[in-house]
């Protein structure tokens, strides 16, 4: 199913002029404040966020997994569907693919499809966390950090595999989440698990083009529960460091140990030069891959503020990967990823809003209160008509989830690909 122009200019007729109402008056607020509202904006109008290949089928627990009915059973349909939020939304101009879930198998169609759909090849994304079929080795006790030579080596020609595929499709990074470690105290040597991964990934770096970028995810803990070989940032950049200049660490928000500072830990990474991606997702436990926003927004326009801050003074820092990588137990989900883009956009334009010039003042004053007042004065302020208003400027929908449902997407869907189909990679 593709979204055309009509449709989307249909569903914003209704709701047009309450739209202009409330962006002209948020508009001249802000002006009178200061604010550049155009320059805010074109800046939301241009930030692009991933969509990761295996985020559009119903998720699921180890009790359990539910489907919605109409999901994408190949790359083809994965790639319709991002068309679908990205036509709506005009945030989702990219994919993520995972392999070997999403090997395509004639390249230039599905880049074709990609481009006439304006979606981009973001980060690849290796899989060696569960066994391939007639593979020679498994990956039950580790990939990169396995004791066994044979077992690394058939890990580290997969990643290798993967950047192929990428580069034929026009991706420019790989990033590699392992899901090595141990589940109880004894079965693994740290260093040499360390070691090993370190040894690997430079084998794995070595094959990486030059205009290539090597994103290292870490993670605390599940599938292993006691340790996991990349268990923290610290960890991540070690090996990031150890590779070279074209190796970085990707935060995922929901890899970290309850009330972590991951602001703080965003802001040091963009410092030296080594922030290379980000995963977006909430949770209130662990790794619960919520939508994003739906738990902690404050906690996520905070981590805003820093790689706003990080994107205007730390030149050292690249252009980041952005993605969402979050799962759908019990929503639509493109309807979830709809929410997820609308939150990751709103904090960011709240970011947006706040004086850094007012606040490095009041900070160099030692003024607690004020620089406090600055943040929540900025997060407080409604900036959905901003939102809306980026959208249509790019021939979006005003109210995305509103157009998803008054379309009957997911009716459409069903009736074309029928009830029973499942994601492929879920
Ligand atoms: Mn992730």
């Amino acid at each position: 199913m593709t979204i055309n122009n009509e449709h989307i200019h249909d569903t914003n007729k209704k709701i047009h002029e309450e739209h202009a109402e409330n962006f002209n008056a948020l508009a001249n607020r802000l002006t009178k404040q200061g604010h550049d509202v155009s320059n805010i904006v074109s800046k939301l109008s241009e930030f692009q966020v991933a969509i990761p290949s295996w985020a559009l089928g119903a998720g699921g627990t180890r009790f359990g997994r539910f489907s919605f009915y109409g999901e994408p059973s190949n790359l083809e349909q994965k790639i319709e569907d991002i068309g679908v939020l990205h036509s709506l939304t005009q945030t989702a101009g990219a994919v993520s693919l995972h392999i070997p879930w999403d090997i395509p198998s004639d390249y230039a169609a599905i880049k074709e499809k990609a481009a006439a759909l304006d979606i981009k090849f973001d980060a690849v994304n290796s899989n060696t966390f569960q066994d391939q079929k007639d593979a020679a080795e498994t990956y039950k006790y580790g990939s990169l950090s396995n004791t066994s030579k044979a077992v690394r080596a058939q890990a580290i020609q997969h990643n290798l595999d993967v950047i192929n595929i990428g580069n034929k499709l026009g991706s420019k990074a790989l990033t590699v989440w392992l899901a090595d470690g141990s589940c109880f105290p004894g079965q693994n040597n740290f260093q040499t698990a360390f070691q090993n991964t370190q040894d690997s990934l430079i084998d794995i770096y070595k094959g990486l083009p030059d205009d290539w970028s090597m994103l290292v995810e870490y993670k605390p803990y599940e599938p292993n529960f006691y340790s996991t070989v990349i268990q923290d940032w610290g960890a991540s950049l070690m090996l990031a460091n150890g590779c070279g200049d074209k190796a970085y660490t990707l935060v995922d928000l929901g890899h970290h140990l309850p009330n972590s500072n991951i602001e703080q830990i965003v802001s040091i990474l963009q410092l030296k030069g080594k922030l290379g991606g980000f995963h977006f997702n909430d949770s209130k436990y662990g790794d619960d891959d919520l939508t994003v926003g739906s738990i902690k927004p404050y906690a996520l326009f905070l981590i805003f503020n820093e790689l706003v801050y990080g994107m205007q003074n730390n030149p050292q820092n690249p252009d980041l990967a952005w993605m969402i990588d979050a799962s759908h137990n019990v929503k639509d989900p493109l309807e979830d990823l709809i929410q997820s883009l609308e939150a990751i956009q709103e904090a960011y334009a709240k970011a947006l809003l706040i004086d850094q010039n007012a606040l490095k003042a009041a900070q160099l004053d030692n003024d607690v209160v004020k620089c406090q007042e600055i943040l929540q004065g900025a997060y407080r302020t409604d900036v959905r008509p901003l939102l809306e208003k980026a959208r249509l400027n790019r021939g979006g929908a005003i109210s995305p989830i509103d157009a998803y449902r008054s379309l009957d997407v997911r009716g459409q869907l069903i009736k074309e690909r029928g009830k029973n189909t499942i994601a492929t990679g879920l």
